[in-house]
């Protein structure tokens, strides 16, 4: 196939680029590389022929129509996005640009393609929204979202992206363009952006310093090693049902505070804190997140049991490759802490 990814440059997207391009397919990268978006996340694919980057930012309605028009995919997979939400809290506004005005622009250009392709053609168009398990809400101690649960989202990251999640639904209601969307619970794994908590939990016990937990580090969120979320997406773009919602989720719940602990383990094992002490004594509790939510747990069933996708990486197996994996590679992460990444942002054309 070729897929028009959107968000290539970013943690989730450079994984999905990789596997792609393993299974055979062409690839153009779509990507506005933000902070967040890094070509060095690609650089062992970033020559091969079935690859190419497009320096495009989603809410350029004319780029975005020409991109897909001359590309000519057989899917679009959207996965650009402003995407932490602490950033959403300080500034909402970028969030309803790229998240809400950006999906829009991406869903007219599809549209306005698709309606040019052959019947048959158009049939076997594909537009897949990635989207996540937050425009559910928070759960209390039980329970688990679905496909049926109603929306409730609380930061202003998780209603943008829910936001998005209608427009898409109502591109497929309305026009009938082959529509999927997926929720996913939160993500692990290589080439993290520092910011969120594994990566956040990793640096600072490499650097001996402070582990920040939100509140009492009670909240807890459902980790999924990024791969098997790529594969996921790989699946419901292939042989997922247009106009279908697909959630997915790694069913391994755990307390910000255990998480944390258990990552400081790791790193007592392969980089012993210098003082001697265990990583966990620098686990500090610091400002709560305001409207942070409580929990977050997906039901994966309809997926498992439609496309027969199941997570492959044990939990325990993937947070100590994932520790590895920021050992293994300082200068993708010291290149992003000193700043120096965004210079190779300023030469991509
Ligand atoms: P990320 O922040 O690591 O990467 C986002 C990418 O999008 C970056 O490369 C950035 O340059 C690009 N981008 C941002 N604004 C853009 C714009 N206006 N035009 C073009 N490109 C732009 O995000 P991620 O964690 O990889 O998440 C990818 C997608 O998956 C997002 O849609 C997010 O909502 C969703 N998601 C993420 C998680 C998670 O745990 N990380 C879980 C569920 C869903
Ligand atoms: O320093 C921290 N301390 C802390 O306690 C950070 C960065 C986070 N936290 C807490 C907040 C959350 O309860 O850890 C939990 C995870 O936080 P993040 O890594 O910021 O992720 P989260 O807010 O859960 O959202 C993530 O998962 C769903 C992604 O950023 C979203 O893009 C995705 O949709």
């Amino acid at each position: 196939m070729r897929i028009l990814i959107t968000g290539g440059a970013g943690f989730i997207g450079s994984n999905l680029v990789r596997l792609a391009l393993q299974q055979g397919h062409h690839v153009l990268n779509v990507d506005a590389l933000t902070y967040a978006g890094n070509l060095k996340s690609l650089a062992d694919v970033s020559a091969s022929p079935a690859y190419r980057f497009l320096h495009l930012d989603i809410t350029d309605s004319a780029g975005v129509a020409n991109a897909v028009m001359q590309f000519s995919p057989d899917a679009v997979m959207h996965l650009a996005a402003e995407s932490h939400v602490d950033r959403s809290i300080t500034g909402p506004g970028s969030f309803v640009q790229t998240n809400v005005i950006g999906t829009y622009h991406l869903l007219q250009a599809s549209l306005a393609y698709w309606r040019t392709l052959t019947s048959a053609k158009a049939k076997l168009f594909r537009f897949l929204h990635v989207s996540t398990d937050e425009v559910y809400g928070s759960l209390e101690q039980e329970g688990s979202f679905n496909e049926t649960t109603a929306y409730a989202p609380h930061s202003p990251y998780a209603a943008s992206k829910a936001s998005s999640d209608h427009i898409v639904r109502a591109w497929h209601d309305t026009y009938d363009l082959p529509v999927l969307v997926t929720h996913s619970s939160n993500n692990f794994g290589p080439y993290q952006f520092p910011e969120k908590l594994v990566p956040v939990v990793i640096l600072k016990c490499l650097d001996d310093q402070p582990i920040p937990l939100y509140g009492k580090g009670e909240n807890v969120r459902d980790w999924l090693y990024v791969e098997d979320h790529c594969q996921a997406l790989m699946d419901v773009v292939t042989k997922g049902k247009p106009g279908e919602t697909y959630d997915i989720g790694g069913s391994n719940e755990f307390s910000n505070l255990d998480l944390a602990r258990n990552l400081c383990q790791i790193l007592d094992e392969y980089r012993p804190c210098q003082s001697g002490s265990p990583h966990t004594e620098k686990i500090t509790f610091v400002t709560d997140r305001p409207g942070h939510d409580f929990r977050y747990a997906i039901d994966a069933s309809k997926i498992k049991r439609d496309l027969g996708w199941e997570p492959r990486e044990d939990f325990q197996a993937g947070i100590r490759k994932t520790v590895r994996w920021y050992l293994d590679n300082r200068s993708w992460w010291q290149d992003i802490m000193s700043g120096n990444y965004r210079l190779d942002t300023h030469n991509a054309t």
